[in-house]
């Protein structure tokens, strides 16, 4: 099915939802964006993603030129226009078409671009079975650098990540800070379970304030379950009783192998069970 995209206000048929070549986007990566997911017509956590694509803006000093409201609006319209209940969102905004040069003054007319559509990241034989993960060697941004907070259309460092454990056979990779400390993988972050209690990387060890991280941790805490953000290394992930990773693509999904070592049993435990079940509820019923 080819789903209508909406640009700046307006709705174009797949083919012809364009942008130019001279957006800074596509130059250099100059632009925010946001992945949302939404169940049964309803977008999950709508708002939060809002404020995060207006932080990410601010902290490129792009200025998004409409409400949150007036994105809500666009969001829910284009779902509407394609008829789509269950699905991926993408929301875009780049610095827009200007001259060469890297110069963000001289663009003008930043493109706000709502994509709707379905996404399968993984087979569901894998939610069963788990994730078999590698650590990279690309390490995640330096925070001082491009900071991972920002969702930015610069993922060049997530991808070469993602390349590395394509190459090793694995689909999804795990990236260290500049610190050697665990930070997240290439589009999820990351929880481990040790003596029942969830550990997490804190957003200050360089990366992305996940809203799904965000989700599961109220979840955690609702059952009773204690919640510590907390520095981790790659000893404390081979030594943990479980592990999952969380993100609005792959949902919870669990990870039973690291760099070859097998993680708790070598299956899915019983916490990442229960959470992904209490997960699926929250966004199901
Ligand atoms: N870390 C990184 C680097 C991400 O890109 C997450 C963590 C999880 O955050 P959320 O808020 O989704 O729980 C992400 C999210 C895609 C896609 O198209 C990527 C993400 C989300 C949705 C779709 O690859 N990344």
């Amino acid at each position: 099915m080819a789903f209508k995209v909406w640009i700046n206000g307006r709705l174009f048929d797949k083919d012809d939802a364009k942008i130019s070549v001279y957006d800074h986007g596509l130059l250099y990566g100059d632009g925010v964006f946001e992945g949302l997911r939404s169940y049964g017509g309803k977008v999950f956590r709508l708002e939060a993603h809002l404020n995060r694509l207006w932080n990410s803006a601010k902290a490129i000093l792009l200025e998004i030129p409409m409400s949150r409201a007036e994105m809500a609006r666009a969001v829910n319209e284009t779902l509407e226009i394609n008829g789509l209940e269950d699905s991926y969102i993408r929301l875009i905004v780049t610095r827009g078409a200007g001259s060469l040069g890297l110069d963000p003054n001289r663009t003008a007319n930043p493109q706000v671009i709502v994509i709707t559509d379905h996404i399968t990241v993984y087979p569901e034989q894998l939610y069963r079975q788990g994730l078999e993960i590698i650590t990279a060697s690309t390490v995640r941004n330096h925070p001082a650098a491009l900071n991972p907070r920002i969702k930015s259309l610069n993922y060049l460092n997530n991808i070469l990540a993602k390349i590395e454990c394509m190459q090793a056979g694995c689909m999804e990779a795990l990236m260290l800070n500049h610190k050697g400390e665990v930070a997240e993988c290439t589009a999820d972050n990351i929880f481990l379970v040790r003596g029942g209690v969830l550990l997490t990387p804190p957003t200050d060890a360089g990366v992305l304030e996940g809203i799904t991280r965000e989700a599961v941790m109220e979840l955690a805490r609702q059952a009773g379950r204690e919640v510590r953000e907390v520095p981790i290394t790659k000893h404390d992930v081979y030594i943990a009783e479980e592990c999952f990773l969380t993100g609005t693509a792959v949902e919870v999904i669990a990870v039973v192998k690291v760099d070859s070592r097998k993680i708790g049993s070598g299956a899915p435990g019983p916490i990442t069970r229960d959470l992904k079940e209490r997960f699926h509820q929250l966004t199901r019923c």
